[in-house]
C-alpha cells in the first residue's frame, strides 16, 4: 500500500509536493484531477476544493500543500527539509509561504496573459 497525491500537472503546488514525494522516497501513487469539472469524490476529500490533497495509506486526508509537506516531513523525517530548531523553521516556513504566493502570482499572470477572457481557471 502507498499513499495517493490527488494533483494537476500544471499546479506549482502539487509539484512541490511532488519533488519531496521522491526526495524522501516515499512510495506514492498519482491521481491526476481535472481542475475544470472537479469530480465529487475529490469535493468530498477536499473541502476547499484544491490540489494537491494526499491520501494517506491509513486513510488520513490532508490538503494544502504546506501542511502535506509538514506532514511527510513529520512522518519521513530522512532527509529532512525544514530546519529543527524552532525560530529557524518559522523563518522558513515564512519563506516557503512568500515562494508559494509569489509563484502562484507569476504563474497566474502567465495564463491570464494567453486566455484573457475569462481566466476563471484558477491554477
Ligand atoms: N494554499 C494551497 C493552494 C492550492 C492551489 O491554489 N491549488 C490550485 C492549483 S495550483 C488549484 O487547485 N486550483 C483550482 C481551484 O482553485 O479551483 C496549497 O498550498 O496547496
Amino acid at each position: 500500500m502507498s499513499c495517493t497525491l490527488y494533483y494537476h500537472p500544471l499546479s506549482n503546488f502539487s509539484r512541490k509536493i511532488r519533488i519531496l514525494l521522491l526526495e524522501k522516497n516515499i512510495d506514492h501513487e498519482l491521481h491526476e484531477i481535472n481542475l475544470r469539472f472537479k469530480p465529487d469524490f475529490f469535493l468530498k476529500l477536499s473541502p476547499i476544493g484544491k490540489v494537491p490533497v494526499l491520501k494517506d495509506e491509513d486513510g488520513t486526508v490532508i490538503w494544502d500543500s504546506s501542511l502535506i509537506a509538514e506532514y511527510l516531513e513529520e512522518k519521513y523525517p530522512n532527509p529532512m527539509f525544514y530546519p529543527k530548531n524552532f525560530q529557524e523553521r518559522f523563518h522558513c516556513r515564512k519563506w516557503e509561504e512568500l515562494a508559494d504566493i509569489a509563484v502562484a502570482k507569476a504563474i497566474r499572470t502567465f495564463f491570464c496573459s494567453l486566455f484573457p477572457v475569462p481566466c476563471s481557471l484558477k491554477i
